[in-house]
Order: C-alpha cells, then structure tokens, then sequence
C-alpha cells in the first residue's frame, strides 16, 4: 500500500495515473489514438508533428531509430497553444510545455524566470491545478564557474520565476543539460486537479536543503511524487548523490549501484514494494556516449525487463555520470 492511501479511494473521480510507455510508432499515429495526452520524441531526426501535444525533446537517443514516450489517459484529450506555450488536457490531467531561446531572453536566469512565469500564468488560469512532475531541459548545463554555473543560473531564475507557484511544496523534477547548439530552454510539466503528495529521501539531504556550495538558490524539487490516486509514483531525476554530495567520482559502475539504491529507498519511502518491471518506463540519462553500452548492459542485468530510454544528457553536477528518472506503477 502506498504511503498515505490505507483507505481504498471510493470516490467518483479517481484521477488514475497516466500510462507513461515507450512505443516504436509514428507521431501521427499514436496522436490519433484517444486519450493521448501527450507525445515526446528524443532525437534530432524525430518526426516532427505541429500537434500541442507532441514535443520534441533535444536530446538525442542512444536507440536508433529511437522509441517516443507516449502519455495517455482515459478521457478525450484537448490541446492548444498560447503564445511559446502549448498545452493539452483531459480527465483532470494538464500537460504543458514551453520552449524560449536564451539568446532572445537575456540568458539562462532570466529566461528560466520567464519560463515559470509563464507556466505559472498558464497553470493558474485553468484553475484548481496542482503540478506534480516537472522536466527542464537545458544546453550546456555545466558551463560557468562556481555561482555563474548555468545549472545554478538556472535554479536562480527557476526560484525567482515561480514566485508561490509551488506554495503548497515542489513538484518532483529532472534537470539535464542537452547538446543541442542553440540555447533552447524546455519546459514541461504534468499537473492534475488532485493533488498528490511528495516523497523524500532519506538517504539524501532534501534538495531545497542543500548548503551553499551548490549555488545561492537551492535547486526546488521534490524527490518524488505520488500520484493522486496511489496509483504511480514519479520519481525525479536520481543520481549517486548521498547526503548532500556526489558519491563515486569517476567510477560509473559505483554511481550506476548508488542511483539503484536511491531508487529503491525511494520507492521504501512512499510505501511501495521494491523492484521495477515491465510497466514502469525508467529513462537514463548519460552524460559521455562512449559510457552508453555499459549503461546498458548494466541495466538490463539489473533491471530485467524494464523499459529504459538512454539519453545523451549532461546531469547537473559536472562530476555525475549518469542520471536515471521514471514512473513506478503500484
Ligand atoms: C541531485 O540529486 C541531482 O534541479 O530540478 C535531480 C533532479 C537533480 C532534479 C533539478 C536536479 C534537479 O541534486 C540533480
């Protein structure tokens, strides 16, 4: 049973999880299916679709040709687009996305700012919404020294830009620094009319928590978040991050055996039976191609059977080599 939910939920408008899965498919045909709420595509020779719903994400896939990530839920789906801001709904659900271009934005604080704020505009306008998951995507993450890093530029214009969007607590989030040349900042974030309630780990120091040498502004996110009916848990981005400081510098293997274990004290900590399997989608994000089939070989001795997604991606503490995030069905 799942932390919190000891009570079976009898109410009319159980908001069941979204099925997150990776499928081989064409955009535009799993965009006709009904209930698609949302479509990701990972690598820069992705079909582009101009539906709100589908985005394309830029980073690129170790899987050629690679999988999409496909969100669907049962209910008729609507969508639209405001502005650099597009969106779609049903059931309760709201996903949103935002991409803006530093470069016309003043940067990575103020753009990050900008981003939140529009976001934060957006969500409050429907109404009753509470964001429960959030992906930022960035280029060239770790570039800067101490504070003028762009991750802690960043987490200043995402602390600075939210104002009390996240009054009642963070949502779970991944932040990952992509390749792409331009400087396109993507934003984008899963919210439901229910709430959900937040997991940490005790194994680590709560991010909000972490001391001055990370940056000025704190990162703001929750480790996980279980979803309003108990039905799923989001995990966020999991690194071999212990307390508050990196563990197995330069050892992949070690850092890879770290994230497990977060992973699954995770998991311990919302009241879930441990292990992952053929339901619950885990994307991997590497940051040196040439460490991709170690990955996953690794992985897929470990984790028999999961759905995994590798992505080239850069984790925010240049020292960390691997990343892992996903979804947890109960
Ligand atoms: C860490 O544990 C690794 O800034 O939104 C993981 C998940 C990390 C989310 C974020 C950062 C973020 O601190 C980094």
């Amino acid at each position: 049973m799942v932390q919190g939910c000891e009570t079976p939920q009898i109410e009319a408008q159980v908001r069941r999880a979204p099925r997150v899965s990776y499928r081989m498919a064409q955009a535009a045909t799993v965009l006709d299916e009904p209930g698609t709420l949302a479509v990701f595509g990972f690598s820069s020779s992705a079909p582009a679709s101009a539906d709100p719903r589908y985005l394309e994400v830029a980073l690129d896939s170790f899987d050629a040709p690679a999988p999409l990530e496909l969100w669907q839920v049962d209910a008729p789906v609507e969508c639209g687009v405001e502005g650099a801001l597009r969106w779609s709904a049903g059931g309760g659900w709201l996903f949103a996305a935002i991409e803006l271009d530093e470069l016309a934005h003043g940067g990575a604080c103020a753009t990050a700012k900008l981003a939140y704020e529009l976001l934060h505009r957006f969500v409050d306008a429907r109404g009753a919404q509470h964001v429960l998951r959030v992906w930022n995507y960035l280029g060239a993450i770790n570039e800067g020294e101490g504070d003028a890093e762009r991750y802690k530029r960043f987490c200043e214009g995402r602390a600075a830009g939210m104002g009390n969007f996240f009054a009642e607590g963070f949502p779970a989030a991944t932040a990952i620094g992509h390749r792409d040349t331009a400087q396109r900042l993507q934003v984008y974030l899963l919210a439901c009319d229910r709430s959900g309630s937040r997991v940490e780990n005790p194994r680590q120091v709560s991010a909000w928590r972490y001391p001055r040498q990370y940056g000025r502004t704190a990162p703001s996110f929750a480790r996980a978040m279980i979803l309003p009916a108990c039905d799923a848990l989001a995990i966020s981005g999991t690194a071999a991050v212990v307390g508050h400081a990196s563990a197995h510098q330069d050892d992949l293997d070690a850092q890879l055996e770290e994230t497990l274990t977060n992973l699954e004290a995770l998991l311990a900590s919302a009241g879930m039976a441990a292990g992952f399997d053929t339901r619950s989608p885990l994307k991997t994000y590497v940051r040196h191609a040439a460490d991709a089939p170690r990955v996953r070989a690794f992985l897929q001795h470990r984790l028999p059977g999961v759905p995994v997604l590798l992505l080239h991606g850069d984790i925010c503490r240049s020292e960390l080599l691997v990343e892992i995030d996903g979804w947890r069905y109960a």
